[in-house]
Protein backbone atom coordinates (compact mmCIF):
# COMPACT_ATOMS: atom_id res chain seq x y z
CA UNK A 1 0.00 0.00 0.00
CA UNK A 2 2.71 2.47 0.93
CA UNK A 3 4.80 1.88 -2.68
CA UNK A 4 1.62 2.06 -4.12
CA UNK A 5 0.65 5.43 -2.48
CA UNK A 6 3.94 7.01 -3.05
CA UNK A 7 3.88 6.04 -6.61
CA UNK A 8 0.84 8.17 -7.06
CA UNK A 9 2.24 11.11 -5.38
CA UNK A 10 5.87 10.72 -7.74
CA UNK A 11 3.19 10.95 -10.64
CA UNK A 12 1.35 13.80 -8.95
CA UNK A 13 4.32 15.63 -8.88
CA UNK A 14 6.26 14.17 -12.56
CA UNK A 15 3.58 15.47 -13.93
CA UNK A 16 2.71 18.66 -11.71
CA UNK A 17 -0.78 17.91 -11.60
CA UNK A 18 -1.62 19.93 -7.87
CA UNK A 19 -0.19 20.42 -4.84
CA UNK A 20 -1.88 20.36 -1.52
CA UNK A 21 -3.54 23.81 -1.47
CA UNK A 22 -5.29 23.03 -4.41
CA UNK A 23 -9.49 21.77 -3.56
CA UNK A 24 -9.44 18.36 -5.92
CA UNK A 25 -12.81 16.82 -7.22
CA UNK A 26 -12.25 13.08 -7.68
CA UNK A 27 -14.53 11.49 -9.97
CA UNK A 28 -15.75 8.31 -8.55
CA UNK A 29 -17.80 5.23 -10.02
CA UNK A 30 -17.71 2.80 -6.85
CA UNK A 31 -15.31 1.13 -8.57
CA UNK A 32 -12.00 0.09 -7.58
CA UNK A 33 -9.87 2.48 -9.62
CA UNK A 34 -11.82 5.37 -8.71
CA UNK A 35 -12.20 4.76 -4.80
CA UNK A 36 -8.79 3.76 -4.99
CA UNK A 37 -7.68 7.01 -6.35
CA UNK A 38 -9.89 8.89 -3.91
CA UNK A 39 -8.13 6.83 -0.51
CA UNK A 40 -4.24 7.17 -1.75
CA UNK A 41 -4.73 11.03 -2.46
CA UNK A 42 -6.92 11.48 0.64
CA UNK A 43 -3.78 9.76 2.85
CA UNK A 44 -1.63 11.37 1.32
CA UNK A 45 -2.75 14.62 2.57
CA UNK A 46 -4.49 15.90 -0.70
CA UNK A 47 -7.58 17.81 -0.45
CA UNK A 48 -9.30 15.77 -2.39
CA UNK A 49 -13.15 15.26 -2.19
CA UNK A 50 -15.84 13.14 -4.10
CA UNK A 51 -18.30 13.37 -6.89
CA UNK A 52 -20.62 11.21 -8.32
CA UNK A 53 -23.13 11.12 -11.05
CA UNK A 54 -25.36 8.69 -11.15
CA UNK A 55 -26.28 7.71 -14.53
CA UNK A 56 -29.89 5.97 -13.55
CA UNK A 57 -28.83 2.71 -15.32
CA UNK A 58 -31.45 0.68 -12.77
CA UNK A 59 -29.76 -1.38 -10.06
CA UNK A 60 -26.21 -0.68 -11.19
CA UNK A 61 -26.56 2.83 -10.42
CA UNK A 62 -28.38 2.03 -7.46
CA UNK A 63 -25.58 -0.06 -5.88
CA UNK A 64 -23.39 2.48 -6.91
CA UNK A 65 -24.37 5.26 -5.45
CA UNK A 66 -24.58 3.66 -2.28
CA UNK A 67 -21.13 2.53 -3.00
CA UNK A 68 -19.93 5.98 -2.85
CA UNK A 69 -21.95 7.34 -0.05
CA UNK A 70 -20.66 4.57 2.36
CA UNK A 71 -16.63 5.19 1.37
CA UNK A 72 -17.39 8.87 1.38
CA UNK A 73 -18.48 8.18 5.54
CA UNK A 74 -15.33 5.92 5.79
CA UNK A 75 -12.49 7.93 4.80
CA UNK A 76 -14.31 11.43 6.32
CA UNK A 77 -14.48 13.14 3.43
CA UNK A 78 -17.68 14.64 1.50
CA UNK A 79 -19.08 13.48 -1.43
CA UNK A 80 -21.70 15.35 -4.02
CA UNK A 81 -23.90 13.50 -5.86
CA UNK A 82 -25.70 14.34 -8.99
CA UNK A 83 -28.64 12.53 -10.42
CA UNK A 84 -28.76 12.53 -14.31
CA UNK A 85 -32.79 11.71 -14.55
CA UNK A 86 -33.04 15.03 -12.12
CA UNK A 87 -30.04 17.34 -14.97
CA UNK A 88 -31.25 15.61 -18.34
CA UNK A 89 -33.02 12.44 -18.29
CA UNK A 90 -31.19 9.15 -17.65
CA UNK A 91 -29.19 6.82 -19.75
CA UNK A 92 -31.43 4.27 -20.61
CA UNK A 93 -34.06 6.80 -21.81
CA UNK A 94 -31.79 8.86 -23.78
CA UNK A 95 -30.71 5.97 -25.19
CA UNK A 96 -34.04 5.14 -26.65
CA UNK A 97 -34.52 8.68 -27.88
CA UNK A 98 -31.37 9.55 -29.26
CA UNK A 99 -30.70 5.93 -30.80
CA UNK A 100 -27.10 6.33 -30.37
CA UNK A 101 -24.87 4.28 -28.41
CA UNK A 102 -25.39 4.68 -24.62
CA UNK A 103 -21.44 4.85 -23.91
CA UNK A 104 -21.03 7.88 -26.08
CA UNK A 105 -24.31 9.82 -24.87
CA UNK A 106 -22.35 8.84 -21.29
CA UNK A 107 -19.13 9.99 -21.84
CA UNK A 108 -20.29 13.40 -23.20
CA UNK A 109 -22.24 14.15 -20.18
CA UNK A 110 -20.25 12.70 -17.51
CA UNK A 111 -17.63 15.09 -18.93
CA UNK A 112 -19.84 18.23 -19.23
CA UNK A 113 -21.41 17.39 -15.66
CA UNK A 114 -18.04 16.96 -14.28
CA UNK A 115 -17.04 20.00 -15.38
CA UNK A 116 -19.93 22.22 -14.33
CA UNK A 117 -20.15 20.80 -10.91
CA UNK A 118 -15.93 21.42 -10.31
CA UNK A 119 -16.81 24.62 -11.15
CA UNK A 120 -20.04 25.62 -9.53
CA UNK A 121 -18.46 24.20 -6.61
CA UNK A 122 -14.89 25.63 -6.79
CA UNK A 123 -13.00 22.64 -7.24
CA UNK A 124 -9.93 23.71 -9.26
CA UNK A 125 -8.82 20.08 -10.51
CA UNK A 126 -10.66 17.32 -11.41
CA UNK A 127 -9.42 13.76 -11.21
CA UNK A 128 -10.02 10.50 -13.01
CA UNK A 129 -9.25 6.89 -11.76
CA UNK A 130 -7.73 6.15 -15.82
CA UNK A 131 -5.29 3.53 -15.43
CA UNK A 132 -2.60 2.19 -17.28
CA UNK A 133 -4.40 -0.35 -19.22
CA UNK A 134 -7.22 2.19 -20.05
CA UNK A 135 -4.38 4.94 -21.36
CA UNK A 136 -2.53 2.27 -23.26
CA UNK A 137 -5.62 0.84 -24.82
CA UNK A 138 -6.81 4.17 -25.86
CA UNK A 139 -3.21 4.67 -27.04
CA UNK A 140 -3.33 1.46 -28.85
CA UNK A 141 -6.93 2.22 -30.68
CA UNK A 142 -5.64 5.83 -31.50
CA UNK A 143 -2.73 5.15 -32.74
CA UNK A 144 -4.31 2.40 -34.98
CA UNK A 145 -6.73 4.96 -36.69
CA UNK A 146 -3.43 7.74 -36.45
CA UNK A 147 -5.81 10.12 -35.12
CA UNK A 148 -4.07 13.56 -34.70
CA UNK A 149 -6.48 15.10 -33.14
CA UNK A 150 -7.22 12.54 -29.74
CA UNK A 151 -3.35 11.43 -29.77
CA UNK A 152 -2.46 15.33 -28.80
CA UNK A 153 -5.49 14.83 -26.09
CA UNK A 154 -3.48 12.04 -24.35
CA UNK A 155 -1.86 13.13 -21.58
CA UNK A 156 -2.31 12.51 -17.97
CA UNK A 157 -2.47 16.35 -17.32
CA UNK A 158 -5.23 18.62 -19.38
CA UNK A 159 -4.50 22.03 -18.15
CA UNK A 160 -7.36 24.54 -17.23
CA UNK A 161 -8.79 26.12 -20.78
CA UNK A 162 -11.29 28.08 -22.07
CA UNK A 163 -13.54 27.28 -19.25
CA UNK A 164 -12.27 23.75 -18.68
CA UNK A 165 -11.27 23.06 -15.62
CA UNK A 166 -7.85 21.56 -15.24
CA UNK A 167 -8.15 17.69 -15.31
CA UNK A 168 -5.58 14.78 -14.82
CA UNK A 169 -4.73 11.31 -13.98
CA UNK A 170 -2.71 10.13 -11.82
CA UNK A 171 -3.10 6.52 -11.47
CA UNK A 172 -2.22 6.41 -15.40
CA UNK A 173 1.08 4.42 -14.30
CA UNK A 174 -0.80 2.46 -12.41
CA UNK A 175 -1.91 -1.05 -14.00
CA UNK A 176 -5.50 -2.38 -13.56
CA UNK A 177 -4.14 -5.61 -11.14
CA UNK A 178 -2.19 -3.42 -8.50
CA UNK A 179 -5.34 -1.02 -7.75
CA UNK A 180 -6.77 -3.94 -7.44
CA UNK A 181 -4.65 -5.18 -4.94
CA UNK A 182 -4.27 -1.59 -3.42
CA UNK A 183 -7.83 -1.63 -3.18
CA UNK A 184 -7.78 -5.35 -1.92
CA UNK A 185 -5.64 -4.69 1.14
CA UNK A 186 -7.59 -1.93 2.15
CA UNK A 187 -10.28 -3.81 3.27
CA UNK A 188 -11.94 -1.16 0.61
CA UNK A 189 -15.88 -2.15 -0.35
CA UNK A 190 -16.15 -1.61 -4.10
CA UNK A 191 -18.61 -2.42 -7.08
CA UNK A 192 -17.38 -5.43 -9.20
CA UNK A 193 -19.86 -5.66 -11.57
CA UNK A 194 -19.38 -3.76 -14.79
CA UNK A 195 -22.08 -1.38 -16.42
CA UNK A 196 -24.07 -3.80 -18.44
CA UNK A 197 -23.85 -1.24 -21.43
CA UNK A 198 -19.72 -2.06 -21.35
CA UNK A 199 -19.60 -5.16 -23.27
CA UNK A 200 -19.43 -3.66 -26.28
CA UNK A 201 -16.74 -1.31 -25.53
CA UNK A 202 -13.87 -1.61 -28.38
CA UNK A 203 -11.22 -1.22 -25.89
CA UNK A 204 -11.82 -4.52 -24.88
CA UNK A 205 -10.27 -6.03 -27.72
CA UNK A 206 -7.15 -4.15 -27.58
CA UNK A 207 -6.87 -4.49 -23.95
CA UNK A 208 -6.45 -8.11 -24.51
CA UNK A 209 -3.77 -7.65 -26.99
CA UNK A 210 -1.44 -5.46 -24.94
CA UNK A 211 -2.05 -8.20 -21.89
CA UNK A 212 -0.86 -10.66 -24.53
CA UNK A 213 2.25 -8.63 -25.17
CA UNK A 214 3.01 -7.54 -21.66
CA UNK A 215 2.69 -11.40 -20.45
CA UNK A 216 5.19 -12.15 -23.78
CA UNK A 217 7.48 -8.93 -22.73
CA UNK A 218 6.70 -7.51 -19.03
CA UNK A 219 7.00 -3.72 -19.07
CA UNK A 220 5.29 -3.35 -22.55
CA UNK A 221 2.29 -1.69 -21.36
CA UNK A 222 4.61 1.06 -19.62
CA UNK A 223 6.97 1.54 -22.48
CA UNK A 224 4.50 1.77 -25.02
CA UNK A 225 2.40 4.45 -22.94
CA UNK A 226 5.60 6.66 -21.10
CA UNK A 227 7.23 6.44 -24.57
CA UNK A 228 4.60 8.14 -26.54
CA UNK A 229 4.33 11.12 -23.76
CA UNK A 230 8.25 11.56 -23.77
CA UNK A 231 8.69 11.24 -27.87
CA UNK A 232 5.68 11.64 -29.78
CA UNK A 233 2.93 13.74 -28.15
CA UNK A 234 5.62 16.63 -27.78
CA UNK A 235 5.81 16.68 -31.84
CA UNK A 236 1.76 17.00 -32.05
CA UNK A 237 1.42 19.91 -29.32
CA UNK A 238 3.96 21.72 -31.43
CA UNK A 239 1.82 22.36 -33.90
CA UNK A 240 -1.87 22.77 -32.26
CA UNK A 241 -3.49 25.74 -31.54
CA UNK A 242 -7.47 25.52 -31.27
CA UNK A 243 -9.67 27.55 -30.09
CA UNK A 244 -12.86 27.04 -28.60
CA UNK A 245 -16.19 29.16 -28.37
CA UNK A 246 -18.45 29.17 -25.35
CA UNK A 247 -22.01 27.66 -25.63
CA UNK A 248 -24.97 30.41 -26.75
CA UNK A 249 -27.21 28.67 -24.27
CA UNK A 250 -25.47 27.58 -21.05
CA UNK A 251 -22.45 29.05 -21.51
CA UNK A 252 -20.22 25.75 -21.04
CA UNK A 253 -16.79 25.41 -23.32
CA UNK A 254 -18.41 24.00 -26.86
CA UNK A 255 -16.95 24.28 -30.09
CA UNK A 256 -20.07 24.67 -32.13
CA UNK A 257 -22.56 27.51 -31.02
CA UNK A 258 -25.05 25.84 -28.65
CA UNK A 259 -23.28 23.19 -27.03
CA UNK A 260 -23.84 18.85 -27.74
CA UNK A 261 -25.63 19.01 -23.93
CA UNK A 262 -27.97 21.83 -24.71
CA UNK A 263 -29.03 19.90 -28.58
CA UNK A 264 -29.70 17.21 -26.65
CA UNK A 265 -31.69 19.09 -24.40
CA UNK A 266 -33.69 20.39 -26.99
CA UNK A 267 -34.38 17.53 -28.08
CA UNK A 268 -35.74 15.63 -25.42
CA UNK A 269 -37.76 18.11 -23.99
CA UNK A 270 -39.98 17.89 -26.94
S1 LIG B 1 -20.79 3.85 -17.32
FE1 LIG B 1 -21.38 4.95 -19.15
FE2 LIG B 1 -19.29 3.34 -18.88
FE3 LIG B 1 -21.75 2.35 -18.62
S2 LIG B 1 -22.80 3.58 -20.15
FE4 LIG B 1 -20.83 3.08 -21.03
S3 LIG B 1 -19.60 4.82 -20.48
S4 LIG B 1 -20.08 1.48 -19.74
S5 LIG B 1 -17.27 3.85 -18.10
ZN1 LIG C 1 -24.84 24.27 -23.57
Amino acid sequence: MEWFERRVESTVREFRMFSKDDRILVAVSGGKDSLALWQALVRLGYNADGFHINLGIGEYSEISEMVCRSFSTRIGRPLHVINLAEEIASIPELKQKEKRPACSLCGTLKRYYMNRKAKELGYKVIATGHNLDDESAVLFSNVMGWDLDYLRRQYPVLDEEGGFVRKVKPLCKMTEKENALYAFLSGMEYVEDECPFAEGATSISYKKLLAQLEEESPGTKLRFYLEFLRKVRPLLVEEENKSLGVCRVCGEPSSSEVCAVCRLKERVSL
